[in-house]
């Protein structure tokens, strides 16, 4: 069976963008493929967290993927450090990478951009996805559009170690959706949705309620003139809810052009409102379940005995590899 690893951020509530992007279809794979999802949560401090909301994040994150619907007993689920081998590799491939590398990616590029004091982990952190990856030898890694760079870098040093050291990675292919896999921000669609924006009405969280959704919909920035049309180029804004529209219906985009066709941009939001909180209500209501049955710890417990199994034995070989003496 072939591997699949990604993670997500507890760097905030996920978002829509998470779940079109990444998400959905991390649940559509596990029935075909040996996966493994992790709550990032290494990686969320490479920016401030506040420690209780990082602890509360965390557990949300992993509550929300069972929500959607990936089944704990098919896939590991759990959190990246829980799972110790991670910290350790991805310190093997920190030193494998070069800082030209990193110096190019563009999400340092965005997050660093203005601020006074960047951690150093911001700057690794690609060499620490790498080594998420293939820690399991994945073969496919879900994600939205945003870490397709990431992911070429992780092919890279793949092969460099390949070459250096002997065979020993696969090289993993990314599983980027062809539509929804960026969805735009509310406010203004030149940006991505993301859980770290300040502007609340920028983004949906998978745990917003309902008549939040509606304002936040109804409050989204539309491009000028009436016309619900699909024109990413002239009409970026209005492009982007309808794609969220055929994202949470399953209707092609031409039927939802045809459907507003003279009604002009109200009756549209009202309706695209009612599709997300009937994507998400359902969503909602296991997560609230999840969160009072008090599984969740056991869940995440069993789930990183699994992957630290795994884990243990690439980091293993890659240590012998590499000339460090393994007793
Ligand atoms: P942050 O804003 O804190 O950087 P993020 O939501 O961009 O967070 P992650 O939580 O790490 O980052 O993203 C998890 C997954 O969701 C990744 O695969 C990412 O590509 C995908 N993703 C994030 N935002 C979007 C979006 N707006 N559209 C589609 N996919 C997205
Ligand atoms: N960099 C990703 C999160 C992430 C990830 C991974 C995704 C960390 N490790 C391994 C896929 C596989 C992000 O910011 N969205």
């Amino acid at each position: 069976m072939k591997r699949v690893l990604s993670g997500m951020q507890p760097s905030g509530q996920l978002t829509l963008g998470n779940y079109i992007g990444a998400l959905k279809n991390f649940t559509e794979l596990q029935h075909t493929h040996d996966c493994y999802f992790m709550v990032v949560d290494l990686h969320a401090i490479t920016v401030p967290q506040e420690p209780a909301a990082l602890r509360e994040q965390s557990e949300a994150v992993a509550a929300l993927y069972i929500a959607a619907g990936i089944d704990p007993s098919k896939a590991n689920v759990f959190l990246q450090s829980h799972v110790r081998q991670h910290a350790e590799l991805g310190w093997l491939f920190t030193t494998l990478t070069y800082m030209g590398e990193l110096e190019r990616m563009t999400q340092f590029k965005d997050k660093s951009a203005g601020k006074d004091s960047v951690g150093a982990g911001l700057f690794t952190y690609p060499s620490l996805m790498a080594a998420d990856i293939l820690l399991y030898n994945a073969d496919l890694v879900p994600v939205g559009d945003d870490q397709k760079q990431h992911l070429e870098l992780t092919r890279d040093l793949a092969h460099r170690f390949n070459q250096r050291f002997g065979d020993t990675y696969t090289i993993p292919e990314p599983y980027i959706p062809q539509v929804g896999a960026r969805v735009m921000s509310l406010d203004d669609a030149s940006n991505k949705m993301s859980k770290s924006n300040p502007n609340q009405g920028s983004f949906i969280t998978m745990l917003d309620a309902p008549d939040v959704i509606r304002k936040k919909i109804s409050r989204a920035v539309t491009d000028s003139g009436r016309e619900v049309k699909f024109d990413p180029q002239n009409k970026p804004e209005v492009s982007n809810l309808i794609s969220i529209y055929a994202q949470c219906s399953k209707k092609p985009v031409a039927e939802i052009e045809a459907m507003y066709d003279g009604q002009g941009y109200g009756p549209f939001k009202k309706d695209l409102a009612e599709q997300v909180v009937g994507l998400l209500e359902p969503i909602q209501e296991r997560y609230r379940d999840i969160r009072a049955s008090g599984e969740l710890h056991s869940i995440l417990r069993e789930g990183a005995e699994r992957a630290s199994v795994q884990a243990e034995k690439m980091l293993r070989a890659t240590k012998e590899k590499m000339g460090f003496l393994v007793l």
